[in-house]
């Protein structure tokens, strides 16, 4: 049975580029008061408090993690906008600041990366 004061529970990692995706969209959504925000810091005691809290829930566990609903824990950040999209029948696409993010600074931040691994993986086979 589902408990009706239930809010979703986002963990989120400070600096995290996947992390700051859903809080964008909470924020602009106006849904900070409909979800319970998990913030932490990398390497803290929070963290490993956090990843021993969500670690009988996924394989392996990575950031943003949520639990959308009592024992729904989703762990990818693009599924985490779909469902909270859905609760607040909103749609990321026409969302200004976030479509702004997720098209811009985002989508450069994966480029980069992964021309640096590709870098790095190029000048190791030297
Ligand atoms: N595809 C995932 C990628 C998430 C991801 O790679 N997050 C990083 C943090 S920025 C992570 O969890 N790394 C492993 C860790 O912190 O243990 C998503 O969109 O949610």
């Amino acid at each position: 049975m589902s408990e009706p004061t239930f809010k979703p529970i986002l963990y989120l990692k400070e600096n995290c580029p996947f992390c700051l995706k859903v809080r964008l969209f909470v924020l602009e959504a106006g849904m900070m008061s409909d979800v319970v925000i998990r913030d932490f810091v990398a390497d803290t005691a929070e963290e490993s408090a956090i990843r021993a809290e969500l670690s009988p829930h996924f394989e392996k566990v990575s950031f943003p993690s949520a639990q959308l609903e009592p024992g729904l824990f989703i762990a990818e950040s693009d599924d985490i906008v779909a469902f909270l999209a859905t609760k607040a029948g909103r749609d990321p696409a026409g969302m200004t600041v976030y479509r702004n993010y997720t098209d811009g600074v985002f989508t450069m931040a994966m480029k980069l990366w992964k021309e640096n691994q590709d870098l790095k993986k190029s000048a190791s086979a030297i």
